[in-house]
Parts: C-alpha cells; sequence; structure tokens
C-alpha cells in the first residue's frame, strides 16, 4: 500500500468524504492506477468497515457516513476507468434486488462494464422481480446483473429468475449474479447463468456469456 492509498483507506473507514474526494484526485495525479485505488484503497476500506459493524464498533450510521465517502472517491475514479474498445456495446441491466439498499458494489460492477464499453442501465437497489421482467422486456439487454449483499435478500434473485421465466423472457437473456454473500454453487443452485465474486470477474464474466 502506497501512502497514498493508505491516506484514502484511513478516510474512507473514518467517513472523511472531502479527504476521499481529494485523496482520489491527488492519487490519480501522481500517477496510481485508478485499479489501484480500487483495490488496495476503496474496496478493502469497504472491509473494514463490514469488520467494526460485525464487532460493535461501528453502527449503521457510520456504515453509512464511510459508504457516502467511498461513494464520492467512484465519483472521481469513473472517468479514468479504462475504456477497452474492444468490445462493441451491448446492453446490461444492473440491480440491487428487492429489499436491499445496497448499491456500491453493484455500481462498481456497472462501472466497470461500462468501462469494459458495455452499455448499463441501473434500475438502483431494492428492485423487485416485476420491475426487472418490465426492464428486460422494454429494453432487450443481452444480459440481466443481480446484486444481492444479504442473505436475507438472496431468495430474490431465485424470484427475479422465475418472474422472467413467466413472463417467457428467460431464454433470450443471460441472468448473472453477486454481492458478498452470494457463490457459485448458489449461482448453479437457482439456475443462474453465472456467478462473479468482484467486478473485474464480472467484466469478464459478461464477456464470455456474450452472444457474438
Ligand atoms: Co450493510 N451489511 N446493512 N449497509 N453493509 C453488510 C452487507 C454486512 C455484511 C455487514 C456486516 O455485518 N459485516 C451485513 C450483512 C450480513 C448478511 O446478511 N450476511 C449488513 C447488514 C446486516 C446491514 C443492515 C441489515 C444493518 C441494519 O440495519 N441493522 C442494513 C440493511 C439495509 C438493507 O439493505 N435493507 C444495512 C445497511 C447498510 C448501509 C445502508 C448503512 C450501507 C450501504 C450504503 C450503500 O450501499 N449506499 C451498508 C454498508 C456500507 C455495508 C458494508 C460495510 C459495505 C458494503 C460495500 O459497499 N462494500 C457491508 C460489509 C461488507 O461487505 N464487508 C455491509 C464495498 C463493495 C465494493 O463491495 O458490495 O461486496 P460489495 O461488492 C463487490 C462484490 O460483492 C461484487 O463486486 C463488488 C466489487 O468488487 N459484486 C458483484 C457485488 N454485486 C455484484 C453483482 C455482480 C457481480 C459481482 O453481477 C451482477
Amino acid at each position: 500500500m502506497s501512502s497514498h492509498t493508505e491516506t484514502i483507506f484511513n478516510d474512507v473507514v473514518s467517513g472523511n468524504r472531502n479527504g476521499v474526494e481529494a485523496g482520489v484526485r491527488e492519487a490519480l495525479q501522481q500517477g496510481v492506477a485508478p485499479e489501484a485505488i480500487l483495490a488496495e484503497a476503496l474496496v478493502p476500506a469497504m472491509d473494514e468497515v463490514g469488520r467494526r459493524f460485525e464487532a460493535c464498533q461501528y453502527f449503521v450510521s457510520e456504515m453509512l457516513t464511510s459508504a457516502r465517502a467511498m461513494k464520492a472517491g467512484l465519483a472521481v475514479l469513473k472517468p479514468v476507468l479504462v475504456r477497452d474498445p474492444a468490445v462493441r456495446p451491448q446492453r446490461v441491466v444492473l440491480g440491487t434486488v428487492r429489499g436491499d439498499m445496497h448499491d456500491i458494489g453493484k455500481s462498481l460492477v456497472g462501472m466497470m462494464l461500462e468501462g469494459a464499453g458495455l452499455e448499463v442501465l441501473d434500475l438502483g437497489t431494492d428492485v423487485g422481480p416485476a420491475r426487472f421482467v418490465e426492464a428486460v422486456h422494454e429494453l432487450r439487454p443481452a444480459i440481466v446483473g443481480l446484486s444481492a449483499l444479504l442473505t436475507t435478500t438472496m431468495p430474490q434473485m431465485k424470484a427475479t429468475l422465475q418472474a422472467l421465466e413467466e413472463a417467457n423472457l428467460r431464454a433470450g437473456v443471460r441472468v448473472i449474479v453477486g454481492g458478498a454473500p452470494v457463490t457459485d454453487a448458489f449461482a448453479q443452485a437457482i439456475g443462474a447463468d453465472g456467478y462473479a465474486q468482484d467486478a473485474s470477474r464480472a467484466v469478464a464474466l459478461v464477456r464470455r456469456l456474450m452472444p457474438s
């Protein structure tokens, strides 16, 4: 970890939004790669926040403050995440499933997919099966990405797959799932087309599943 990424890490953990914004800008100016800022500072900082929450050192308000600081950092990074012109634009619909308000991981996946040249339509958080069905019907994406951060909301992924099946839309779209509690075994058990552990693996998975 460089001194830049260490400062950003600490500012996310302490919820210092202005510090994170300035730190990310400064790191980029000093030539630190955006991927390193993500991998060494922003993402591990949120893991540390989660660890403190589990240890009852942090409560929801601190998680929220850190999340806002992380998002401010992501907003600075967004324009500089590498674009890959080799991939032709294809449409991906993304959302965090019903009952789940966690949006950072899903947004990061969206940003990386956009960086890889895909068109991303982000439905936001707390997205119910009917809304996914509507979006697939209207927008005809090649891929639908479902994110869940809570064990209690994971069943909504299966409910969304069932809703697509019932609307006769399942065959025309690949559905991928991800989020901290989600596993490859779970993805297979519910009949998803793929699982990605993190945002860069999500890009690789989408490329693999994308119709040529
Ligand atoms: Co919440 N929360 N939270 N939280 N929160 C977790 C998830 C938790 C693990 C914390 C803990 O206990 N250690 C725990 C869940 C336990 C469980 O179910 N197993 C938890 C809890 C319990 C809760 C509440 C219930 C707390 C309460 O109210 N008592 C509550 C639920 C609210 C709700 O959703 N209904 C809640 C609320 C919140 C905040 C609103 C305060 C805030 C979210 C703010 C926001 O998103 N705007 C928050 C936060 C920030 C967290 C932690 C600390 C950080 C999440 C995060 O942003 N990580 C989290 C602890 C943790 O994860 N370590 C925690 C950074 C992000 C980059 O990683 O989201 O994992 P992640 O995304 C990764 C991968 O998972 C993957 O790629 C991403 C990038 O690499 N990925 C995909 C994600 N989606 C993908 C989709 C894909 C592919 C890959 O394909 C489509």
